[in-house]
């Protein structure tokens, strides 16, 4: 059997001794290990007493309903950054910058919870994280650090708490997939150059919404659905987990292309997704996997964030899916 290559292994290589890599390197590593504490938290499902239960009235700085577990994940993750140079931490649970070190050279941007609808169901939830570079020199006004476009992200990646606990990273060379192994307590490398098939016959959307749609993203649904005797020529399959980690990870898997457009109800003029800390890494780990993400026609990684908090119209996959749904627009 070959040698097993760790995350621990992977990041010496790729860091080389480079100051700049080592810091991001350190940074993954201690996002990868509050990972693991919140997935053993998450395991241990109704035993950890009402970690689904709501907290308080107010709803989080994205304007969803809090959970108990979604405070928590942000505790570990915000602990697990101290010792990092990070200066920065934003996350879906507050309204504005966490400062993390003074001295810091990087920006950190979360989710600490991804798909915390799905809590108390047994289904998969995940925490997804952005890495930019931060200046003090260049951003005097520390609020404005991650209000840059998604192509300045230095690393990004998620951890998905499933069967397996997985880690799906990029350091802008390729889309990498590491395991926990729970019996070594080591994230090993699983697969390299992950690429996600161009054509697919699988998309992922919350159909329920379909009244609500506008009329391209509606008539592509009503043309997969046509199947092999529509305008398509195929028939499609459908998957929506309703955690963004697990829906992406089953595309990085197999293909397919996952959607959440904006629609016509109040509050999801721009869909349901967060710009910075969900679309970007995310479009960051697609486009070095060989697929596409678009708000619909724009190019994710282009667009400059106005909010910290901003809702972005979400299409990522397989490429040439993701540009079929763009000549609907
Ligand atoms: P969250 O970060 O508050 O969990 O919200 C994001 C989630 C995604 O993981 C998922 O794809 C989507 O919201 C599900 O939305 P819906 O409940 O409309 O299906
Ligand atoms: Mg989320």
């Amino acid at each position: 059997m070959s040698e097993l290559v760790t995350l621990k292994t992977f990041l010496g290589t790729w860091a080389g001794g480079d100051a700049g890599r080592t810091a991001i390197a350190d940074t993954v590593t201690a996002i990868a290990r509050a990972g693991v504490g919140i997935a053993d938290l998450v395991a241990r499902g109704p035993l950890e007493e009402g970690l689904a239960s709501i907290r308080g009235t107010d709803p989080n700085a994205g304007g969803d309903a809090q959970k108990e577990l979604d405070v928590v994940a942000e505790e570990r993750i915000l602990d697990a950054l101290k010792p990092t140079p990070t200066a920065f931490l934003a996350s879906e649970e507050s309204e504005t910058l966490i400062p993390v070190n003074a001295d810091g050279r990087l920006v950190v941007a979360v989710d600490p919870l991804d798909g915390s609808s799905n809590i108390d169901t047994n289904v998969s939830v995940g925490t997804i994280y952005s890495i930019m570079p931060y200046d003090p020199a260049v951003n005097t006004d520390p609020a404005t650090a991650v209000m840059r476009p998604g192509s300045n992200q230095v690393a990004a990646g998620f951890l998905a708490y499933g069967p397996a606990t997985i880690l799906v990273a990029t350091f802008g060379e390729g889309t990498q997939v590491f395991v926990h192994d729970r019996q070594t307590g080591e994230f090993v490398l699983a697969r390299t150059d992950v690429e996600i098939p161009a054509e697919t016959k699988e998309y992922g959307v919350n159909q329920s919404n379909m009244r609500h749609w506008h009329e391209p993203m509606r008539r592509y649904v009503e043309d997969c659905l046509a199947g092999k005797d529509g305008p398509r020529a195929k028939d499609f399959n459908m998957r929506w987990v309703g955690s963004m980690v697990a829906d992406a990870f089953r595309i990085f898997t197999r293909g397919g292309v996952y959607v959440y457009t904006g629609d016509k109800r109040k509050g999801y003029e721009n869909g349901r997704l967060r710009l910075i800390y969900e679309a970007f890494p995310l479009a960051f780990l697609v486009e070095q996997a060989k697929g596409a993400a678009t708000d619909g026609k724009t190019r994710i990684l282009d667009i400059e964030p106005t909010h910290i908090h901003q809702r972005i119209p979400l299409v990522f996959g397989s490429r040439a899916e993701v540009e079929k749904i763009a000549s609907y627009y």
